[in-house]
């Protein structure tokens, strides 16, 4: 199978393909990936192996139709991760969120149904459905996003259905809980707090620390991923859970702990703008559907998480935005 991975030099992406290749999805030892991502400043190459034969690395825009056309012949399929993903980003500028977000998927909407595409794979966010106060979303929940990033996130979710619903292309959703893990950019919640306690340095909890998310380890995602790549039904949605609820202050309290800091060095900061309160899944139908489960505890990928980010402090450093590092593929 040729795969075309968006946004792969990123957190999330990276982490689904280094695994895939390295064997850890059976099945796909034979693949091949192409990794299509712009290096916007949350993508490094360092996420991904320097030199692999099955790994083509493109430095390229998802809204860039022409790239796409040279790039899509001779996929079987697509898994969407690239995106601007940082909620704080979008609350003082929504553009990129749209361009990217929104047309950036229904540019690769349309390549796919140019090049007969096989499957495209539109990972998404639980954030577009909202804010719960309590129990937990279904699939059948309606869309009411509240950030920006929310709302392209939603966008793009609907213009992916629309696609299947109208041309036939066979897409699949997924909308994920909050990610944490090895390789997260430091200016979400997790890295952000680990690096800077690390560091002695103090951390910013916005509000009174009662907003509540629910929690997966980036691993336990991406094998949700490749489950719904591999036997997910055509228009179908589904939500992708970890079973972890945390309120931002049993989180810190967790953080304080593993980086061995007390309470003086958190500083309650002004709330973000529109701060979504709860967000929590029902994912009870992909793992009864496809046999998902989490396999992850909270303690040991948090512990996990802490250690990598201690033994990685240069990271971040390197990279500068837009560097290719050599491993372009010239189209
Ligand atoms: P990330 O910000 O770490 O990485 C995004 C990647 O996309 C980067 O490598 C960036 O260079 C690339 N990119 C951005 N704009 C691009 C463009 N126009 N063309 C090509 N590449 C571009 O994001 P992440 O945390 O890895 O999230 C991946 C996906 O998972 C996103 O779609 C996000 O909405 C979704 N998601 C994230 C979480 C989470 O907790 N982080 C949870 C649920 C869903
Ligand atoms: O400095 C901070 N202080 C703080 O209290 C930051 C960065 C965050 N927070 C709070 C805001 C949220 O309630 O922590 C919580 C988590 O914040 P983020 O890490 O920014 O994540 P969130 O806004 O929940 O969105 C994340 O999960 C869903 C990802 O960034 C999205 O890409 C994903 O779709």
């Amino acid at each position: 199978m040729n795969i075309l991975v968006t946004g792969a030099a990123g957190f999330i992406g990276s982490h689904f393909v280094r695994t895939l290749l390295s064997g850890g999805y059976p099945g796909h030892e034979d693949d091949r990936v192409t990794v299509v991502d712009k290096l916007t400043y949350a993508g490094t190459l360092n996420n991904l192996p320097p030199h692999d034969p099955r790994l083509t690395f493109v430095h390229g825009d998802i809204c860039d139709a022409p790239l796409l056309d040279k790039v899509f012949p001779g996929h079987d399929a697509v898994v969407h991760f690239a995106a601007e993903s940082h909620v704080d980003r979008s609350v003082t500028g929504a553009e990129a969120f749209v361009r990217t977000n929104v047309l950036g998927t229904q540019a690769l909407l349309e390549a796919a149904l140019r090049h007969g595409t096989g499957v495209f794979v539109q990972v998404s966010t639980d954030e577009t459905y909202g804010s719960i106060a309590e129990g937990r979303w279904t699939e059948d929940e309606p869309l009411l996003p509240n950030s920006p990033y929310a709302a392209s996130k939603a966008s793009a979710d609907l213009i992916a259905r629309s696609y299947w619903r109208t041309h036939g292309l066979d897409v699949r959703i997924t909308r994920c809980a909050n990610n944490y893990g090895p390789g997260q950019h430091p200016e979400k919640l997790v890295p952000l707090f680990v690096t800077r306690l690390l560091d002695g340095q103090p951390v910013p909890l916005y509000g009174d620390g009662s907003n509540l998310r629910e929690w997966l380890h980036v691993d336990d995602h991406c094998r949700a991923v490749r489950l719904v790549l591999d036997a997910g039904r055509p228009g179908e949605i589904y939500n992708i859970g970890g079973g972890t609820h945390l309120t931002n202050k049993e989180m810190t309290g967790r953080l304080l702990a593993l980086c061995g800091r007390d309470w003086d060095l958190v500083q309650r900061v002004a709330d973000r703008k529109g701060h979504d309160f709860r967000y929590a899944v029902d994912d009870s139908k992909i793992r009864r559907e496809l046999g998902y489960a989490p396999r992850w505890s909270l303690d040991d990928a948090l512990r996990g998480t802490v250690e990598w980010y201690a033994a990685h402090r240069d990271h971040w450093d390197a990279p500068e935005e837009g560097a290719d590092g050599g491993h372009t593929r010239g189209y």
